[in-house]
């Protein structure tokens, strides 16, 4: 016998979530997005499969951090529903913002006696699912929902649409809640790259000029241990790799750097950290670069240059402002000091090569970008800005630092480390 059970106020606890759980990110607001952006993919209801840690959208929308895979449903303008097993849904209605559940228990019990789990037979539980929650026309798939799951709906007769940049576009705008574990994220991870620099400031420089600590070279391995300790103090872990690349090989800003890489005096030292909060699972991400010792004069034009360009586009960062002008007012700066860039030359080699940054949030990449020029800035976006300017002989040097987009000025969220460092 299925049932949907309707967690009202009498029974549910998620209202005061037990201590030591984050509060959910998500609020109402944000969620207004999300309907509209369903009215204008013409969908009735977005579906989805999967948990927060390999779907960070099933958790956006759930506030559910759990390894358990869960069944999510949103018809246009209603609650979110979970669909799980009765174990799940015990957690679920207390470490969740969904007030809406529905038990799969007994279907599933009916596929395990046939010695089957859910992906043996999606369509006898999205079957079911649906049949009593969705009533209407259309239902939108994000891409990572798994193929045998679309083929199912499809054999189950329903009119299925993919919409690859629905829940990538409501997420772009990020609710007060969501911008503060950002900041979080941010301060953690200013704390990081602080605590590596003074690691590199405490070294002598010894024969061509390896940087030395107790005698011993300090290699990219020891800079990246370093960082993944202080963060796991405070709750954070890389999310994918940090990046560490000294002098030279910082030039291919794709390179992450090897542990035995050796640190030396004198020349750039890209460090770029994205981590994510374990428990909010929001990232931030910062570079900086480093130079130990005396700055050779071309290498403090590039400084000079970056810095002034990230300024630039940090001023030009306001509600409302086109992508493009924020580009611009970054490749411009660069421009008058000489340097080339691939947004004003797409053929350039040196200068500046990738994107002016992107946004972030559960994502170390994710909407807003600065690669659509016509699109407008929004209040609540959060972006990285990472200016860089790159030369063969000499290698990188990037800042990069993170904002909230919040009226006619952005509200930088990396803040209390130079974004110049000399050591
Ligand atoms: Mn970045």
């Amino acid at each position: 016998m299925l049932y949907v059970a309707f967690s009202g106020p009498e029974r549910n606890t998620f209202d005061t979530p037990r201590s030591g759980w984050p509060q959910p990110a998500v609020v109402d607001t944000v969620i207004e997005d999300l309907d509209r952006l369903m009215e204008e993919a013409g969908i009735d209801a977005v579906l989805m499969y999967g948990n927060a840690f390999t779907t960070p959208d099933v958790f956006w929308l759930t506030g559910f951090r759990s390894s358990d895979e869960v069944i999510v449903l949103r018809n246009r303008g209603e609650d979110t529903v979970v669909a799980a097993g009765f174990n799940t849904l015990e957690r679920v209605r207390k470490e969740s913002t969904v007030r809406r559940t529905f038990d799969t228990s007994e279907i599933m019990l009916q596929l395990i006696a046939e010695n089957k789990r859910l992906m043996d037979d999606p369509a006898a539980v999205f079957g079911s699912v649906l049949k009593e929650l969705f009533s209407g026309d259309v239902i939108g798939v994000p891409t990572h929902l798994p193929a045998h799951i679309l083929v199912a709906l499809q054999d189950l007769g329903y009119k299925v649409k993919v919409v690859p940049y629905l829940l990538t576009e409501a997420r772009a705008t990020k609710s007060p809640r969501e911008v503060e574990m950002i900041r979080k994220a941010g301060r953690a991870t200013i704390g990081a790259v602080q605590h590596v620099i003074d690691l590199i400031a405490e070294t002598t420089v010894g024969p061509n000029k390896v940087l030395l600590r107790d005698g011993q070279p300090l290699t990219v391995g020891d800079i990246k241990s370093a960082l993944d300790h202080f963060l796991l103090d405070r709750r954070a872990e890389t999310a994918e790799d940090t990046i560490v690349a000294v002098g030279r090989l910082g030039f291919d800003w794709h390179y992450l750097g090897s542990p035995d890489d050796r640190l030396h005096a004198e020349v750039p030292i890209i460090i770029d950290v994205f981590p994510r909060l374990k428990l909010e699972r929001y990232v931030a991400d910062v570079t900086r670069t480093v130079v130990r010792g005396s700055v050779p004069p071309e290498l403090r034009r590039m400084f000079d240059a970056v810095s002034e360009a990230h300024s630039a586009a940090a001023d030009a960062l306001s509600e409302g402002a086109l992508m493009d002008e924020v580009n611009m007012a970054c490749y411009d700066t660069l421009r008058r000091y000489g340097f080339d860039s691939t947004r004003l030359n797409p053929r350039a080699e040196e200068g500046m090569t990738h994107s002016l940054g992107h946004g972030i949030g559960l994502f170390v990449h994710e909407l807003p970008t600065f690669y659509r020029y016509s699109d407008r800035l929004e209040r609540g976006h959060v972006l990285a800005v990472e200016p860089g300017v790159y030369l063969r002989q000499v290698g990188g040097v990037r800042i990069e630092n993170d904002y909230v987009v919040s009226g006619r000025r952005a509200e930088r969220l990396t803040s209390g480390l130079d974004d110049v460092q000399f050591v």
